[in-house]
């Protein structure tokens, strides 16, 4: 165990890494809120940014902004590298064979809308069934709702248990010899679950039926490697992996990408234009049409050079530590439920609703008191309608998050229970 003294809390950890150094680099940390150091355990919904990040943007906005792909001048050049480079890191990050499989997109919805519209209707015909969880967010849903008023495919569920897992005994019966694609979230933003992926993806492709992942939890919390768990596609967002909004990726095997029809029609994704008809790019660019995120998508690559920095194992093991700890403290307050499995089996963050309390007053006691929590059913309605309560309170954690501040957390939901106990 190491002491260490940071700008606002002093804070004991059993990992090796450097906190103060870590809670040094974002800025954002240094600002109170209602007069209190703030407290920030909302990543789940967006991380906040590195100063390497924010440092990468400004650069090229003063030194190298112009347009990508389409000049000859030195800027455009300059940036078009950059923004390549980006793709290149991000490829890398996941473990992808080659940058060309990295389309940027806005973010993890994008990229789940982008294979529902372009590889759905093109590959998807009635009767064709889609199978996802019971636990997914909305956005790995409503695109595929979507696509089934449609098309006429049908959608199947995997149901989950009590304890947040995913009940896996009828996964081959739910992988009917019409299932075209098992689209399933890595890691769900409500129970923390940690999904089998490999496994999930082995028994989808026993079944001739493709593999999406929903990536936006899990990417930015723990090393993941798209050939080792050979998967199809995997979306994630920027923003919650410590880079900037506005941008995200569809990462996905290169021969389904190339073939695949675009998704939008516009400059940069053409190859030839005429009156009636036009040709396509090649890959990434025939999914990117129009003036893309350039600061964005540098941005990006600078977010994943300082998640390497740290290391995904390191970030890993941090997060789990944590969330033990936020558990083990969590069960000490008074009639607060935790949801999802126990510490070993889910990622940072615990969600979690106190008896006769609505998860908004919770959220809006401990923003008084600078603590930053999300509460609602974030976007994932089935979800809490499967656990009978119509929102929940959620803690999620990352990096910069200390054991100090859980016990800050704690401390605070003991006065919510003062409250609201008449
Ligand atoms: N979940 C949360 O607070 P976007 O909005 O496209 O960057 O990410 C969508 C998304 C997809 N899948 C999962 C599992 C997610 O958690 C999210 C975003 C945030 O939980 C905002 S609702």
């Amino acid at each position: 165990m190491t002491t260490i003294t940071m700008p606002q809390f002093t804070v004991t950890q059993s990992t090796a890494l450097d906190f103060a150094a870590i809670r040094a680099d974002f800025p954002i940390l240094n600002r109170r809120v209602h007069d209190r150091p703030l407290v920030y355990l909302d990543s789940g919904a967006s991380s906040q940014k590195p100063q390497a990040v924010l440092d990468a943007m400004e650069r090229y906005y003063e030194t190298t902004h112009a347009n990508v792909h389409r000049g000859v001048h030195t800027l455009s050049e300059e940036a078009t590298a950059q923004y390549e480079t980006a793709r290149a890191r991000v490829a890398d990050f996941i473990g992808a064979c080659c940058p060309k499989e990295v389309i940027w997109t806005r973010n993890a919805t994008e990229a789940i809308n982008l294979v529902a519209y372009s590889w759905g209707r093109a590959n998807l015909r009635r009767g064709d069934r889609v199978l996802l969880t019971e636990m997914e967010h909305h956005a790995n849903l409503v695109p595929w709702q979507i696509l089934a008023a449609q098309t006429g495919v049908d959608l199947d569920f995997v149901p989950i248990a009590d304890d947040g897992t995913l009940i896996l005994d009828d996964l081959d019966r739910l992988l009917t010899p019409r299932t075209r694609l098992f689209a399933f979230t890595a890691m769900s933003n409500v129970l923390g679950t940690v999904n089998p992926v490999k496994e999930l993806a082995a028994a989808a492709h026993r079944a001739g039926a493709l593999v999406l992942v929903d990536g936006a939890q899990s990417v930015p919390h723990m090393p993941v490697d798209v050939q080792d768990l050979d998967i199809d596609f995997l979306a994630f967002s920027a923003h919650k992996m410590l880079g900037p909004t506005g941008i995200g990726a569809l990462w996905g095997r290169r021969e389904i990408l190339n073939a695949m029809p675009p998704f939008m029609g516009g400059g940069d994704m053409i190859r030839e234009v005429h009156l009636h008809e036009s040709t396509w790019n090649e890959l990434p660019w025939k999914f990117e049409a129009g003036t893309p995120a350039i600061a964005e998508a540098i941005g990006f690559g600078a977010a994943v050079d300082y998640l390497n920095s740290i290391g995904m194992d390191a970030i890993h093991q941090h997060e789990q530590e944590i969330t033990a700890y936020a558990m083990h403290r969590l069960s000490e307050v008074e009639g607060l439920k935790i949801l999802g499995p126990g510490a070993g089996q889910r990622g940072g963050l615990v969600s979690f609703v106190l008896d006769d309390v609505h998860p908004h007053d919770i959220a809006g006691v401990l923003d008084s008191l600078g603590i930053a929590i999300r509460a609602g059913h974030h976007c994932a309605q089935p979800l809490h309608e499967r656990y009978g309560i119509p929102a929940s309170a959620r803690a999620s954690f990352y990096i910069y998050n200390t054991k100090e501040e859980v016990d800050l957390l704690v401390k605070g939901l003991h006065k919510v229970v003062e409250m609201f106990t008449f």
